[in-house]
């Protein structure tokens, strides 16, 4: 982020005297951002990608990014006790057009897209969309950045397939792909919360034949968020990191609303305590939030987390250009 951009676009309210053109209260946007497709004057954009094609389960998740907009939460200065508009300036940055049924035209979209955004030294917060999608960002990721550090919140691994994951790609295998296409720092990247559809043993092979550290969630129960915070900070250091965040990490009696969901998972409150204490002060390059299917939950908790856990990802790139260098509940 460029410290010397001077804030300028954040939520506006109906209420809210001055509005400078442009500037107007827009329905439906993320924490009421303004609509403005602009890599101008922002730390970070907001963009939906609202692409379900390669679920292998229950479909949904192409209504996930504007089911998240609309669970409005806002972005709040509980928790990691930041006004993030004083440090930050952001727009939504509507939906890459991503077209359902066409994946290589759909990938090749968002690879385009999300390169423009890291070019232009903005952090993309992407809504999704199912998992299949942090594949093609990542590619977008390796070619402005170089392998990245990944920190993946889940209760599955994504790096099922074969030899031939790479020609079909689905939400199973983006971390797999990812792998075998240079995009990551395994040394320097976890998985956290893994505990869902083993098939046996061998399922976790190929994340360690590539040093990729993973929590389960059993011992994440175990040893409790803020050592697992601690694991996380360790693992990753000072490189730069993307957060990619499965919906599914949660357990379904507070986010039923999602594709494949696990039982044996985390609260609301763990996940947004996990999220603060782990991310506060890394050298974060980017987030997305994926496999929200709101038609799976008709009493709207799951995008109403989602829209939480993605205010707070907000937040964490707030105290961070404040220079904040951990969250200061942290082990307390
Ligand atoms: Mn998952």
């Amino acid at each position: 982020m460029d410290e010397n951009k001077t804030p300028k676009y954040k939520p506006k309210m109906w209420f809210d005297e001055e509005r400078p053109e442009g500037y107007e209260y827009t329905p439906g946007t993320f924490s009421r951002l303004p609509y403005i497709k602009t890599l101008e004057n922002v730390d970070f954009v907001v963009a939906g990608i609202p692409f379900d094609t390669l679920t292998s389960n229950r479909p949904g998740t192409r209504f996930g990014p504007q089911a998240i907009r609309e669970a409005y939460g806002g972005v709040a200065y509980e928790g990691i006790g930041i006004e993030a508009f004083d440090y930050l300036s952001g727009v939504d940055y509507g939906d890459f057009k991503v077209i359902n049924g066409d994946t290589s035209r759909s990938f090749q979209t968002i690879t385009e897209e999300m390169s423009k955004i890291l070019k232009a030294g903005v952090v993309p917060v992407i809504l999704g969309g199912d998992h299949a999608i942090t594949y093609p960002e990542l590619l977008a990721y390796r070619d402005v950045y170089g392998p990245v550090s990944l920190i993946h919140f889940d209760s599955h691994t994504d790096t099922w397939g074969g030899e031939e994951s790479l020609d079909f790609p689905t939400h199973g295998n983006p971390f797999r792909n990812a792998i075998l296409t240079d995009c990551l720092d395994c040394e320097h990247s976890i998985q956290v919360g893994m505990r869902g559809m083993m098939k046996n043993e061998h399922d976790y092979d190929f994340a360690r034949e590539h040093h990729l550290e993973q929590i389960f969630a059993t011992d994440l129960h175990k040893m409790g968020i803020y050592e697992a915070a601690q694991k996380i900070r360790e693992k990753v250091g000072t490189n730069k990191v993307v957060v990619t965040f499965d919906i599914d990490f949660v357990d379904p009696a507070y986010a039923p609303g999602t594709g494949t969901p696990v039982p044996g998972g985390f609260t609301s409150h763990e996940t947004l305590e996990l999220v603060r204490s782990a991310l506060v002060g890394l050298n974060i390059v980017g987030f997305d939030l994926v496999e929200v299917a709101p038609n799976y939950d008709p009493m709207e908790n799951t995008q109403l987390l989602a829209n939480k856990i993605v205010c707070e990802f907000i937040n964490v790139l707030a105290a961070n250009k404040a220079g904040r260098t951990h969250y200061e509940h942290f082990g307390r």
